[in-house]
């Protein structure tokens, strides 16, 4: 496959490679065969869009609700996938990640208390069966270089992420453990300001295995080279790192922007693989999945590998090349 991807499915030239090639999913598209036939021929790993966040998994304290995430999970054991399991801490303004019990939480202590719960009740359910997990997710300002001022560092202070990630290894001492942040593939202060954080945590000895950066590539192609750069010097830490939530919108959806998509699938797959990384997950499988139509207003967003009937894109085909080349 590695010689000749055209003549292998995007899953078969990453396995070669010891590449992995995920998508979000969502147990509700699982269960579209034509979906499911995709996800399992083309990718070898599998994120969970939403059904692992807080707001589902522990709608209220004490009732925890697995039933999405397991079908995923479901899914990917029978059909060989990596499961990375996203988020354990992720609180955004406007987003419902975290449930509302959780933010009238305002003791220390009873926080600490909670998060201790949460993640014995949601590492422990699915154990072995998710690869690693996104602990802390997007941990820097959306488009700044300070904290993000979520729930968990307003309570208890600008060491929580040290704390969560200390707590998630003392409950799960075997999985990998990821902090995710979104918006630095265009933004070079907050890519050093992420990079600072992350440096810190690895002089304290904060258990910290992987970064992953999501690369909503909302703004296009980043400049030439920054990616690599940035990414090795992540790996240069010692840490594992990848591309976590790829998409890249598109004017229309014609050959000439789907060319243009592919591109930059290209560099950016080029760049992960000079820079030591290991992964590329897609935020969704087909087209119709986005979450961009919503956030950009429009129903044309196109930015994935597949198109509505499933067929493969130009960028589907660029991403092959890029890993075989990359690898051999
Ligand atoms: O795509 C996800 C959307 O379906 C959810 O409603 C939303 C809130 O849970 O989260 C979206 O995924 C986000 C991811 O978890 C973190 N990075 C940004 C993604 C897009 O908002």
């Amino acid at each position: 496959c590695l010689e000749v991807p055209r003549s292998c499915s995007l899953a078969q030239v990453a396995d070669e490679a010891g590449f992995l090639v995920g998508a979000a999913v969502d147990s509700t598209w699982i269960r579209d065969p034509a979906y499911a036939d995709v996800l399992a021929a083309e990718f070898n790993s599998v994120t969970a869009e939403r059904e692992m966040k807080w707001d589902a998994v522990q709608p209220q304290r004490g009732t925890f609700d697995f039933t999405g995430a397991d079908e995923i999970v479901d899914f990917a054991e029978q059909n060989g996938l990596v499961v990375k399991g996203h988020a354990l801490v992720w609180d955004q303004e406007h987003l419902d990640s975290t449930p509302d019990w959780v933010l009238a939480v305002d003791d220390p202590d009873e926080l600490r208390a909670v998060l201790r719960e949460h993640f014995t009740a949601v590492l422990g359910h699915f154990g072995d069966s998710v690869d690693r997990w996104d602990v802390v997710n997007e941990p820097i300002e959306t488009l700044g270089v300070g904290l993000y001022p979520n729930h968990f560092q307003q309570v208890l202070g600008d060491r929580y992420i040290d704390e969560v990630f200390a707590l998630a290894r003392e409950v799960s001492p075997t999985t990998s453990l990821w902090i995710n942040e979104a918006a630095v593939e265009f933004n070079p202060a907050k890519a050093e300001a992420f990079h600072e954080l992350v440096a810190g945590m690895v002089e304290r000895g904060v258990p910290l295995d992987g970064v992953g950066l999501q690369g909503h590539l909302l703004a296009g192609a980043p400049q030439d080279g920054f990616l690599e750069d940035l990414m090795g010097r992540f790996a240069a830490l010692g840490l594992e790192v990848g591309i976590t939530e790829m998409d890249l919108p598109v004017e229309a959806g014609t050959e000439a922007e789907y060319e243009r998509q592919a591109d930059v699938y290209a560099q950016v797959v080029d760049e992960c693989l000079a820079a030591g990384c290991s992964e590329l997950t897609t935020w969704g499988v087909h087209d119709p999945q986005t979450w961009l139509d919503d956030f950009m207003g429009r129903t044309d967003t196109d930015p994935l590998l597949f198109d509505g009937t499933f067929t493969a894109k130009p960028a589907h085909a660029a991403v092959k090349e890029a890993i075989a080349s990359g690898t051999l």
